[in-house]
């Protein structure tokens, strides 16, 4: 099987296609909520395409595939993170504990600094043994300059001197790393307010972005989490990891559907060099299959 198992259920699907039974469209349904689209977004998508087709006699493989491909596009969005320069530019990276932010961070980090902006990373996990060791270690090896505090101290402390170093040399990115992980959900929510308020007084305007990292293996529960951060703090921009673990990328579209939220990177593998800009056209061209332009 290719990288999308739904591409080649989509294609056999078609054999049992006639436009006016609802037998494709049936099938089609699972098919999407198997390749881990929601239920309630699936069903949606695909009662409407039915519709649409039925109203402009769409019918065979190419138009109903070209329909679907144009529907996908209303909900799946990318988004591009921009860095203002001589400006204080704070990424906050969010996301449960071990679906890779900070891995992602130091991706990141390598990304903007190739691109020549100076670009210091906060160890603002301050809760799990090890996790200042291990931003740290991604600083020395990235020759980036890493803001930590000791284990336990507020990890809104660290966000503040770091953003008050980036000032100090004249502006810049901070790329802060957060723990996925306290006691309990209510905790996790008030830590993350704290942080959120300090970043967004110490960003210069329009230079934070919060940026939710989701892990693609685990479906929708990924959208799950999108929605309680997003409630929580309100999120920006979706990193995806472990794409290359997966052949599913349904939840991209249910986040996209239900929670409008774009999504600025796909990672997939460990090193510093795995990770691209999310691209909606070419992302949704290799999910059905259709020929790349
Ligand atoms: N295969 C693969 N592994 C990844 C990817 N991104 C991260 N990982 C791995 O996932 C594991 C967890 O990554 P971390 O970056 O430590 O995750 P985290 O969210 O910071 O974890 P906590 O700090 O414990 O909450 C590590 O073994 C990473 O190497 C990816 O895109 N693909
Ligand atoms: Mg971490």
């Amino acid at each position: 099987m290719g990288k999308f198992g739904f591409a080649q259920k989509l294609k056999s699907l078609f054999g049992i296609y006639k436009s006016e039974s609802d037998e494709f469209y049936d099938a089609l349904t699972d098919a999407l909520i198997e390749g881990d689209t929601g239920a309630a977004t699936a069903v949606t998508l695909v009662d409407d395409l039915q519709k649409i087709c039925r109203e402009e006699k769409l019918s065979g493989r190419e138009q109903v595939t070209q329909r679907l491909f144009l529907m996908l596009k209303e909900y799946v969005k990318q988004t591009s993170l921009e860095v203002q320069e001589g400006k204080v530019n704070v990424f906050l990276i969010l996301g449960v504990n071990g679906v890779g932010k900070t891995t992602s961070a130091a991706k990141m980090a390598g990304l903007f600094k190739n691109k020549n902006v100076p670009v210091i990373m906060a160890a603002s996990d301050t809760f799990r043994a090890a996790a200042v060791d291990q931003i740290a270690l991604h600083g020395e090896r990235l020759g980036i300059r890493v803001v930590k505090h000791q284990m336990g101290s507020d990890p809104g402390a660290v966000v503040f001197d770091a953003a008050d170093a980036c000032r100090a040399q004249g502006g810049g990115l901070v790329i802060a790393d957060t723990a996925g992980r306290l006691h309990n959900k209510e905790n996790l929510v008030n830590e993350l307010k704290k942080i959120d308020r300090i970043a967004s007084s110490k960003a210069d305007e329009g230079c934070y972005k919060k940026i939710l990292v989701v892990d693609a293996t685990t479906g929708q529960n990924a959208v799950r989490q999108a929605e309680v951060f997003n409630e929580a703090v309100g999120v920006d921009a979706v990193i995806l990891t472990k794409y290359d673990s997966t052949a599913k990328g349904g939840c991209i579209i249910s986040m996209g559907k239900e929670l409008s939220l774009p999504v600025a990177y796909v990672c997939t593998g460990e090193k510093y060099g795995d990770i691209n800009s999310f691209d909606s056209e070419t992302f949704l061209k290799e999910f059905l299959e259709m020929e790349q332009a």
